[in-house]
């Protein structure tokens, strides 16, 4: 024994040596060691600086793509190009429990035609809710091209709040739009299809038995606002579609103040192009029918109405966008045609049409609403708008090449050649009224490029950030999207979302309600009804309350918890190990998750999520007795303890004392620092104040029973409750010094 000993120590000391000797320490590199070492150049070294995040730096805008099939949306950083998280938006998303937890599920069920959850989407064009035009930083909209949904998420916490199957399509333009106060959200059909789920002979009566259709989704935000945010939705029985013939509609967009109430989207039939222009305000009076429950206003009405015309366009209308003052929509083709909407109003005033014989449909002359043309070059792409006055931006997906141009003189003014073919274009905020000029983001989908690794036949989305500030643009950075077949995205600056740091106790989080299953410490309990069991459960730092749940057998049981923590960042996962069971809680929420026991044995569940050190504790077993189990035919009942084992819990009661004793100390210390330097002041650090109070408080009742217990010499009960007492301390100190290292940021205007 004493001879292995010596030879470990000689070879550890032997192995440490070699260790420093070969491994000589090196000076740190400079910068221009590293640029010489890479081969940099200095416009390199300037292009990484600019997307640089430091410490106690933050991006300035926050971006949202659709994944496309993927059926998620991605939230990222502008400039830096991080990713921030992925959301389960039409597709059930695990990490976060969403399509996994009873509430998310219901939802998606709900949005199914089928009572099932779909489990992919096609989410194209987000767009985000907008006040006088302009992001307000509330919500944000998806429409699911695969499956006929629509769906809102909730900005204050980057949640799916609602989806809607659409009651007349079954094929949807995979874009939303919203009008200029968000009173409607706007859907279209892409290809035609029948409405009544009984003719499907194409070639028989196709123009009067097909149709389209452009949807306004009445939305509104609630007057009962929850604490946890806006309890906005949108209704259904408000909302009304207004019914076209058979035309395949593409990309669409609506009016701004002197054009707020238009709608204008591109539109094929017969080899013939189209955009047609929808005055949706005159829409409102006129007569409606319902149609599988969805309220529906024909196209002759609408056409009477002096409400719909169409203007015939020369090329495909690949994009339709309306500039962010609404004086004009640009038409995207290799040549760009802006038109002009007074002149449209006009146009629709006078009825100045040449109607289309054939289908009785009013068309404009495009000449006569013209404001100019611009043939631009090959595979024209997309147009996106900046803050500068009548400057957008044109991709050439052909041509390699971006163009900076006037749509009010008709233009070009700039352009840069790029070592990819670019797509859509994103300009932050350049979807609503008042569009950012710092950078352009511009989609790829060919992502061959020597400084990215091949990882099989199929690679990730790609995404350049576009320096645009200046008149010299430069390309500054790629950003891989994986898991993302991706089109458009919009941005919005940062300062306009307010997200939330915690709900409400009990909150949950899909409707913005208080959950009638929350569950507050100390009221944790198992309801039972024949074979239907309830588990009202509590998780914090370091328990799953309860800790043991027995069933029989074949019960349907629901385990509905309540996250307890009040701190920052303080999500906790829970699973059943292999009842497919999976749920994400994040601080104040409640979610519920049931199955059938429906095997027989022990099944341990606990905490997915790295929580703290005392993460591994938070644990618990579900008891699946078999049928036709009889009591006692396992050990059981209370096992007596020998007088050894009594003195052990008793040491490690008294020692347990001390750590407590030394724990309070750090407590003491960490108090009085906090008091000294005025913490209220400070909302977010009060916060974790608040949150290391409230474990000190759960505490007192773990200390009055170690007390007891003590007294009467039950030393194992003594010392569990003086180990549940220490681990509050724990959370406690936890939070405390948390808090303290905030304040001394504050303090020292780090943070
Ligand atoms: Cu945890």
């Amino acid at each position: 024994m004493m001879l292995i000993t010596k030879r470990f120590l000689v070879l550890s000391l032997v192995f440490l040596l070699v260790a420093v000797a070969g491994e000589p320490v090196k000076a740190q590199k400079t910068l221009n060691d590293v640029k010489k070492e890479r081969g940099l150049t200095d416009a390199d070294v300037l292009a990484a600086v600019k997307t640089f995040m430091p410490r106690g730096g933050r991006d300035v805008y926050l971006g949202v793509v659709g994944t496309g099939n993927s059926g998620t949306m991605i939230v990222y950083g502008i400039p830096s190009m991080r990713i921030y998280k992925y959301v389960g938006v039409f597709s059930p998303e695990p990490w976060q429990g969403y399509g996994f937890d009873d509430e998310s599920s219901l939802m998606l069920k709900k949005s199914s035609l089928d009572d099932k959850i779909d489990t992919y989407g096609d989410m194209r064009y987000p767009a985000l809710s907008e006040t006088n035009g302009k992001y307000d930083g509330k919500r944000l909209f998806f429409s699911d091209g695969a499956n006929s949904r629509i769906a809102m998420v909730g900005l204050e916490d980057f949640e799916t709040k609602q989806i809607l199957s659409h009651p007349l399509f079954t094929s949807t333009y995979p874009e939303a739009a919203v009008t200029q106060n968000t009173e409607y959200v706007i859907q279209t059909s892409q290809f035609p299809s029948t409405w009544d789920g009984k003719s499907a002979d194409v070639s028989f009566d196709y123009d009067k038995k097909f149709h389209s259709g452009v949807t306004f989704w009445k939305f509104e935000e609630s007057n009962k606002v929850s604490k946890a945010g806006h309890l906005g939705r949108i209704l259904k029985e408000k909302s009304f579609t207004l019914e076209l013939p058979p035309f395949t509609l593409g990309y669409f967009d609506a009016g701004k103040f002197g054009s707020d109430g238009l709608v204008v989207g591109s539109a094929e039939k017969n080899q013939k192009h189209y955009v047609y222009v929808i005055d949706y305000k005159k829409l409102l009076g006129l007569k409606t029918s319902v149609i599988n429950g969805a309220t529906v206003v024909s196209f002759r009405d609408a056409v009477n109405a002096n409400a719909i015309a169409m203007i015939q366009i020369p090329a495909r209308a690949r994009m339709v966008k309306v500039t962010p003052k609404g004086k004009y929509f640009v038409v995207v083709s290799d040549t760009l045609l802006v038109v002009d909407l007074n002149k449209v109003k006009a146009a629709m005033a006078n009825k100045a049409y040449t109607v289309n014989k054939a289908a009785d449909i009013p068309v404009i002359e495009v000449k006569s609403v013209s404001h100019g043309t611009l043939p631009l070059g090959k595979g024209v792409m997309d147009v996106a708008f900046e803050y500068r006055p009548n400057t957008a931006y044109a991709s050439l997906f052909n041509e390699n090449k971006i163009v900076r141009w006037n749509y009010k003189t008709m233009k070009k003014e700039g352009e840069l050649t790029l070592d990819f073919k670019p797509g859509q274009l994103l300009v932050p905020q350049g979807m609503s009224a008042s569009p950012h000029s710092n950078y352009l983001a511009v989609v790829d989908k060919e992502g061959i490029y020597k400084n990215f690794l091949g990882t099989g036949p199929v690679r990730p989305s790609f995404q350049h950030l576009i320096d645009i500030s200046s008149d010299k643009m430069t390309d500054l950075y790629t950003m891989s999207l994986p898991q993302c077949n991706m089109y458009g995205s919009v941005a919005i600056a940062r300062t306009l979302v307010k997200p939330i740091i915690r709900y409400p106790t009990g909150t949950n989080s899909r409707t913005g309600e208080i959950s009638r299953y929350k569950t507050v410490a100390g009221k944790e309990k198992i309801e039972r009804k024949g074979n239907r069991v309830h588990i009202f459960g509590t998780m914090i730092r370091s328990h799953i309350t309860p800790e043991i749940v027995e069933v029989n057998q074949g019960d349907v049981v629901t385990f509905h918890l309540t996250n307890l923590e009040l701190a920052e960042d303080e999500t906790h996962g829970f699973t059943v190990d292999t009842y497919g069971k999976n749920g994400s809680y994040e601080p104040g929420k409640t979610a519920s998750l049931t199955f059938v026991a429906d095997r027989a044995g022990a099944f341990p569940y606990y905490c997915t999520e790295f929580c703290s050190a005392l993460h591994l504790e938070m644990e618990g077993i579900l008891m699946v007795k078999p049928k036709n189990y009889k009591e006692g035919s396992a050990i059981g009942g209370e096992i007596e303890l020998t007088r050894a084992q009594l003195l052990g819990y008793k040491k490690n009661y008294e020692d347990k004392l001390i750590v407590i004793a030394q724990t309070q100390d750090v407590i003491n210390s960490v108090v009085t620092w906090l008091k000294e330097n005025h913490y209220e002041k400070y909302t977010s650090v009060k916060a974790l104040v608040v949150d290391a109070v409230a474990q000190l408080n759960k505490a007192v009742v773990a200390k009055q029973n170690y007390e007891k217990y003590a007294k009467a010499g039950k030393w194992k009960e003594a010392f569990l409750w003086a180990e549940q007492y220490f681990q509050y301390q724990v959370k406690a100190a936890d939070s405390g010094l948390r808090a303290k290292k905030l304040l001394k940021e504050k303090l020292e205007g780090t943070n």
